[in-house]
């Protein structure tokens, strides 16, 4: 943004400005071009920058009821967002006939209020009135933006809203969308003469992207068939991109895995499959599937010579924080986020591009287009063997040191529950996981089978209650000849133990692997632990409960299990037998985060030794 008025009469190094300005910038990159402003206090910080902004223009208006229609009526005529700006209280409630009308004939006003901070709220302090969901239903959707901060994380933020505010009025049906801004005084910090910007704002998030491109391209392709467009856009990505990756998240499309795959293997982009993406089991092509990143990715000399130079990710978010860190850690690199939902499946406020298309149609659509280019004999993207083989390199190393570490842990290991699985689930088997650490060890240990293996979990809101009557509903789901099979925590089991009924009441199968840890063992690897005085007592909460009773109540069979021999056998005879199996695996949580740090540092060694990565 240009700065030219306000410099020398603000501060535009303070945390306000950079906050309000990143915002304004990215409003312009989106294409709004015109703001009705109704005077008044609170709102100053974005009055100020609007009429800041060279490439906006600003209509004043003192009445906001006309203003609002004001902007309606050119929002109509133009066919573009137009953004309304007012201060605090019945201000904001004057807009309302004209959200109304917008909201009706589909017309994209970006409704923009201040309003008080938190702590002058319902407490008598002037001119505040509640502006939470103030339109109610007539504005699309409602945001109550964060206090600004000049962080790196806020600034991501802030232009992230701005660019997903910007395409959610003009997403059919278009309509008002409403973002609540609170502010704090002073709303016009003095300047503080010769100071120059603090380090935060001379990052990445601040300058925004290059070439005063939005910080998040949002297309909206129809479902079914990518408009030609977005194909194009990908087409030329990849065509520059010869580092490029593949991450695949939660997503329950059986169809996905063969045209990922196909897209992965004519690319040269290696895929970082999550298990709920139903990309490692099957009969597809599964030689560019990864499935040990969330060991690999944890070693620092790894990701740092694994710059890529773009990134496209399917389905939701994975559970893996190596690979969230190492999203971070590439943050300028292109990320190309591809939502099925025409929601906002992107926590990272990283993403580039995201574009709301079916992914397999996507996929078939650059596959069909690549074709298409070799008929017209244009410039193909050529695999990079180099970086395909340094990603294959990590993946073979990492999960042959984790198989051969695990064997020689004389206790039971959590994680070992997953190598053994993978090797004992028969084709067409369910595999239910529990959240907490089951999920992650599920991530790390569960590499990949030629055999079809449907993997779920309640990875929405990842709670641990509910469980056991999930994995019982999906057996009832599942065809007789279909195993299924639930891995549970303890905690997680002891809370949904009443759903144990619906297995007699309707006598299915189930088999449940229950690790017992005696608490909630995911804490152990938190720096919660490194508070002993009450880390037992608020989050290790062990129960001393012997589940054996509560299962032989709900007529299941129970089994202890004390080595992985007996682990074979209690597996097979629960798919043998049929009916509710409950085979507990006793575990000790301090040492099983001894035992994972174990194998995160065997990993690193083997994978130095080779020097995997170091190459280029
Ligand atoms: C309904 C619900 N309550 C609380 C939490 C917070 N929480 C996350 S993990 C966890 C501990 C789970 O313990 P357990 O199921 O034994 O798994 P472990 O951590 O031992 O692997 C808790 C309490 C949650 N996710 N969901
Ligand atoms: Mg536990």
């Amino acid at each position: 943004m240009s700065n030219s008025t306000l410099r020398g009469q603000q501060d535009l190094a303070h945390p306000l400005y950079v906050y309000v300005g990143a915002f304004v910038d990215e409003l312009q990159r989106a294409g709004v071009r015109n703001v009705i402003i109704c005077p008044g206090s609170r709102s100053t910080p974005l009055a100020l920058v609007f009429a800041d902004q060279p490439d906006m223009r600003v209509w004043m208006h003192v009445d906001e009821r006309s203003a609002a229609y004001f902007g309606l009526g050119m929002a109509k005529r133009l066919r573009q967002p137009v953004a309304l700006l007012c201060t605090s209280g019945t201000a904001a409630a004057n807009f309302m006939p004209a959200i109304v009308e917008a909201k009706l004939t589909h017309v994209p006003l970006l409704v923009l209020t201040a309003d008080r901070p938190h702590e002058l709220r319902d407490n008598g302090a002037p001119q505040s009135i509640d502006q939470n969901r103030l339109y109610g239903t007539y504005a699309k959707e409602f945001v109550e933006v964060a206090l600004p901060e000049a962080t790196d994380a806020a600034l991501r933020y802030i232009r992230t809203l701005a660019a997903r505010a910007a395409a959610s009025v003009r997403a059919n049906p278009a309509g008002p969308v409403h973002l609540n801004f609170p502010f704090r005084e002073p709303l016009t910090p003095e300047l503080v003469s010769g100071q120059s910007l603090p380090p935060v704002a001379r990052g990445d998030a601040w300058q925004g992207r290059p070439d005063n491109a939005p910080y998040v391209e949002v297309q909206a392709a129809s479902p079914g068939s990518p408009a030609g467009a977005t194909i194009e856009l990908l087409m030329e990505m990849v065509r520059r991109a010869r580092r490029g990756l593949i991450i695949a998240g939660p997503h329950d499309d059986p169809a996905l895995a063969e045209s990922v795959a196909r897209l992965a293997r004519r690319l040269g982009y290696p895929v970082l499959a999550d298990p709920l993406s139903q990309l490692r089991c099957g009969s597809h092509d599964r030689d560019m599937i990864l499935s040990s990143y969330d060991a690999f990715l944890r070693i620092d000399a790894f990701s740092e010579s694994a710059q890529p130079e773009l990134i496209l990710r399917f389905g939701a978010m994975p559970a893996s924080k190596p690979v969230l860190l190492y999203l971070k850690r590439y943050a300028s690199c292109p990320l190309v986020v591809i939502d099925g939902y025409g929601g906002w499946e992107e926590p990272t406020q990283l993403a580039s591009q995201l574009i709301h298309v079916n992914p397999v149609a996507l996929c078939q659509g650059v596959l069909a287009a690549l074709d298409r280019s070799i008929e017209r004999e244009e410039p193909q993207p050529s695999v990079n063997q180099e970086w395909v083989a340094m990603w294959r390199e990590a993946e073979r190393v990492t999960r042959r040191t984790l198989e051969r570490v695990i064997q020689d842990f004389d206790e039971l290991f959590e994680g070992r529950v997953f190598t053994e699985l993978a090797g004992l689930l028969p084709d067409g088997a369910t595999l239910y996981t529990g959240n907490s650490m089951p999920v992650r060890d599920l991530d790390t240990f569960f590499g990949g089978s030629e055999r079809h293996i449907r993997f779920m979990g309640n990875r929405g809101a990842n709670g641990i209650d509910g469980l056991i009557s999930s994995a019982l509903g999906a057996s009832a789901g599942a065809a007789e000849s279909e195993s299924t099979v639930l891995v549970v925590g303890d905690l997680s089991f002891f809370h949904d133990l009443n759903g144990l009924l619906a297995a007699r009441l309707h006598r299915l199968n189930l088999t449940i692997v229950l690790i017992n840890n005696d608490g909630g063992g995911i804490f152990s690897f938190l720096p919660q632990a490194a508070f002993p005085e009450h880390f037992e007592q608020l989050f290790g909460t062990p129960t001393g409960l012997d589940f054996r009773f509560a299962v032989q109540m709900f007529g299941g069979r129970f089994q202890r299990v004390e080595d992985w021999k007996q682990f074979r056998e209690a597996v097979n005879l629960g798919r043998a037998t049929g009916g509710l199996h409950v085979i507990e695996v006793p575990t000790e949580r301090a040492s099983n985060v001894r035992m994972h740090r174990q194998l995160w540092e065997a990993t690193g060694r083997a994978l130095n030794e080779r020097a995997v990565g170091a190459r280029d």
